[in-house]
């Protein structure tokens, strides 16, 4: 097992990997910037180190500085949590080239999943149902791109192979317009990625967005912890996540979720990983793979009872994984609502020292926070303050639950958007369930 651990993040997911790593009798090392020294996770961690200024570029973003952190304490293991150099494959392999173990897949997969087009081939390679599109990059022959995209159908989309999360696309609805787009997204997608490489795919209009938890050891085994729904987000950013997914059978996730499975054993894919799907008129339709830890992890870790995070230590750490698929039982039903510091009709950032803080509970309640009374949000870094999620042994008692909890949280001090979310779980759009990834913003565009 591995002895020490190197926690290459912040906040929440911070704390969250503390947490695994003091189940599995790991020593912890907290690294943080100026403005986090009162984190509380650096509290409870063996040792920490400060990397650098607020700037997370400078700190949390920093290659030299955090691998030099992980030298002067002797840790073994780096977990990137998510954001930050979680998907960095540089810095997956500058870990591994100093000597210690990057909790996450191999520097190559990583590479390959931040190549859209690489990833969705393997994908394809594999058996994972893909959208309709290019099949590999465009070129620059005008004729050719018209006709694939004649092929395919309008409404078709240009994205970028160097984007993902929803970052260079750009939807075209007529050959009119066609040539045009795909200069514009190539364009942009070279100034932002430096990689200016496009493709094209079947415009979905109203999916929604479904993903698949899966884990991966190093001796062949692959398992898929079923799906969450991941619809109800603004601006690409996730407000409330569930698991499972309202309408999906048991038949179904057991088909998709081998599907991905079956790519990993295929790939060598080790860790954990996230296949996210659009989900339109039954179909389940590959867009990217995350191959960190996710936030709505907690979802999945509910319904299964399996701790992803204690599997990733185990998986780095050599072992093989702690279950078989057959295992695997999705119980009941699990709801998660981000808490961002951000005022609920505005959406602006709401930095700032939480005066009183009081935290729900009882049965089916989970918190995963770092923050506390007293604590000041930095105005450095991303707003999500914490995760509240709820289980029940349907979708109407966790979502009751939630209801709940979001009635029992006082966080003062600080606007948040606990208002959004009790609006949320009031509409009756969202109560019947199965939403697409367009309902929330067409909502807030009607109020
Ligand atoms: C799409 C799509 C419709 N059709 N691809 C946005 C984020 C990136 N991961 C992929 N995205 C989309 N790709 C096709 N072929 C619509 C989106 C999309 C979206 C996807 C998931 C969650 C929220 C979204 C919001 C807007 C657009």
């Amino acid at each position: 097992m591995l002895e020490k651990v190197l926690i290459a993040n912040r906040g929440e997911i911070a704390l969250r990997i503390l947490r695994a790593c003091r189940e599995l009798d790991i020593k912890t090392v907290a690294v943080h910037s100026d403005a986090d020294r009162d984190l509380k996770h650096v509290r409870l961690a063996d040792e920490s180190v400060c990397i650098g200024p607020a700037s997370s570029m400078e700190s949390y973003l920093n290659v030299p500085a955090v691998i030099s952190a992980a030298e002067v304490t002797d840790a073994v293991g780096i977990h990137p949590g998510y954001g930050f150099l979680s998907e960095n494959a540089d810095f997956a392999e500058r870990v591994a080239e100093s000597g210690f173990v990057f909790i996450g897949p191999r520097p190559e997969t990583i590479r390959m999943m931040g190549d859209k087009v690489a990833a969705i081939k393997a994908m394809k390679d594999a058996g994972v149902p893909c959208v309709p599109g290019s099949d590999g990059p465009l070129g620059d022959d005008d004729e050719t791109n018209m006709r694939i995209a004649r092929e395919i159908g309008y409404p078709i989309i240009i994205k970028a192979s160097g984007g993902g999360g929803g970052r260079g696309m750009r939807v075209v609805h007529s050959e009119a317009a066609l040539l045009n787009a795909i200069s514009l997204t190539r364009a942009e997608a070279g100034a932002a990625f430096n990689n200016d490489v496009v493709y094209m795919e079947k415009f979905l209009g109203n999916p929604r967005h479904i993903e698949i938890q899966v884990l991966s050891d190093e001796h062949g085994n692959a398992i898929h912890l079923g799906e969450r729904d991941c619809s109800m987000q603004r601006r690409h950013q996730k407000v409330i996540e569930e698991a499972p997914a309202p309408g999906i059978d048991e038949e179904t996730r057991q088909r998709i979720g081998e599907r991905c499975a079956k790519a990993c054993r295929e790939i060598g894919y080790r860790g954990a990983g996230t296949f996210e799907f659009l989900y339109e008129d039954g179909e389940f339709y590959f867009i990217e793979m995350n191959t960190r830890v996710q936030v709505e992890h907690p979802v999945t870790e509910l319904i299964t009872g399996v701790d992803i995070v204690k599997e990733q230590l185990l998986i780095a750490s050599g072992e093989p994984l702690s279950y078989t698929q057959d295992d695997i039982k999705v119980q009941g039903h699990a709801m998660e609502c981000r808490i961002n510091a951000e005022d609920s009709e505005t959406f602006m950032p709401s930095p700032g020292t939480i005066t009183a803080y009081h935290a729900p509970g009882g049965p089916g309640v989970r918190v995963d926070s770092h923050i506390y009374n007293g604590y000041r949000v930095p105005p450095y870094y991303d707003s999500m303050i914490g995760k509240l999620i709820t289980h029940g042994e349907n979708r109407q008692v966790a979502m009751a639950r939630m209801r709940g909890a979001l009635s029992e949280i006082v966080i003062e001090g600080i606007r948040t958007n606990i208002p959004l979310q009790q609006e949320l779980f009031k509409d009756s759009g969202f109560q019947a369930g199965g939403t697409n990834i367009h309902y929330l913003e067409k909502k807030l565009e009607e109020r």
